[in-house]
C-alpha cells in the first residue's frame, strides 16, 4: 500500500495537511520542498553527501551564523535589489541608497543628543569624524532622526559577538538637532572577515570564496512618520570594495576622506590631534 514512486511522494508530503495551517507557509514551504527534492535527483545527491549537508546546517545553526551565510549567499542583497525595484515601480524617492543591515546589528545602543564619541580612549587607529544632516527625500532636515552608528573594531570584530569587548562597545545612537544635524568621533575601522574554522569559513572553502568585506560604518536612521533607511558607507581604497563576500557595497556609499589637521571646534568630541573628516 505505502509505496510511492519520488513524485507520489512529494504529492503526500506537499498536500498531507492541506486542510489545517498557514497557506503562506504551506506554499513557501511546498515551493522549497519540491526544489530540494528536484536537485537532489538532477544533481543525483547520494544519502552520504545529503547527511553531510544536513549536518552542516546543524553546525551552522548551532553556531549562530545563520544570517552570515544568508549575506554571504547574497540572500540580503537580493532582498535590497527586490525593495529598490519596489520603490522605483511605485514611484517612491531614492534617497541614499540602502544597504544590508547585516547580522551583526544590536538594538539598544546608548543613545546621545546630536553628537557622541563612538569608539572609548585609548585610540585605535587613526581619529575619524564623520559629520552630517538627515534629510528627508523631499531634502528636509529630519530633526530628532535617531541615528544607530556600529562598526568593527580595530581587529575586524563586533561587540556582542566578540568576548574580548564590552557589551554596545563601537555602537551608539544619536538624535538628530534641529537641523538634522549629527556628529560622531570614532576612528576609521578596518575590514571584516568570516571567523575561521567555522560552518560558514567550511563552505567558502569549498567554494573557493574568501569571506572579506571591505571596511565599513553600519547605519539605521529612523524617525517618525519615515521610513527607516538602513546603510552603511565604505571607507575608499579598501581592496574588497568590489570584491565584498556579502554583495554589499554599493557605489554611491564609497564617502571621501578629508584629512584634517587643524581640529578646531571639536573640543566636545575631545579630538585633539589631526583626524579624518567624513
Ligand atoms: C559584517 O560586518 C557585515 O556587515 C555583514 C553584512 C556580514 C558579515 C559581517
Ligand atoms: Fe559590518
Amino acid at each position: 500500500m505505502a509505496e510511492f514512486t519520488q513524485e507520489q511522494l512529494l504529492e503526500l508530503v506537499n498536500t498531507s495537511q492541506v486542510a489545517a495551517g498557514n497557506p503562506r507557509v504551506r506554499q513557501v514551504a511546498q515551493r522549497v520542498v519540491s526544489d530540494l527534492f528536484r536537485a537532489i535527483d538532477d544533481l543525483d545527491v547520494s544519502p552520504d553527501e545529503f547527511w553531510a549537508g544536513v549536518n552542516w546546517l546543524a553546525r551552522l545553526g548551532a553556531s549562530g551564523q545563520m544570517g552570515l551565510i544568508t549575506a554571504g549567499l547574497g540572500f540580503d542583497r537580493l532582498l535590497d535589489i527586490r525593495e529598490d525595484e519596489a520603490d522605483a515601480k511605485a514611484g517612491r524617492a531614492a534617497g541614499t541608497p540602502r544597504a544590508i543591515e547585516g547580522p551583526l546589528y544590536i538594538a539598544g545602543a546608548p543613545l546621545s543628543e546630536r553628537e557622541v564619541r563612538v569608539d572609548e580612549a585609548p585610540q585605535r587607529g587613526e581619529v575619524l569624524v564623520m559629520e552630517g544632516r538627515v534629510l528627508d527625500t523631499d531634502g528636509r532636515p529630519v530633526a530628532g532622526a535617531l541615528v544607530d552608528v556600529w562598526h568593527a573594531n580595530e581587529k575586524g570584530r563586533y561587540s556582542h559577538f566578540d568576548p574580548d569587548q564590552k557589551d554596545f562597545a563601537l555602537r551608539r545612537k544619536i538624535r538628530t538637532g534641529a537641523d538634522g544635524s549629527y556628529r560622531f568621533r570614532s576612528f576609521v575601522p578596518p575590514g571584516y572577515a568570516i571567523p575561521p574554522n567555522s560552518p560558514t569559513s567550511e563552505l567558502f572553502s569549498a567554494l573557493g570564496r574568501h569571506g572579506n568585506r571591505p571596511a565599513h560604518i553600519h547605519f539605521l536612521v529612523a524617525a517618525e512618520g519615515q521610513r527607516t533607511l538602513t546603510t552603511q558607507v565604505n571607507i575608499p581604497g579598501d581592496t574588497f570594495l568590489d570584491d565584498d563576500f556579502a554583495f554589499a557595497t554599493r557605489d554611491g556609499l564609497v564617502v571621501t576622506l578629508e584629512p584634517n589637521t587643524a581640529p578646531a571646534g571639536y573640543e566636545s568630541l575631545d579630538v585633539r590631534e589631526p583626524f579624518t573628516r567624513v
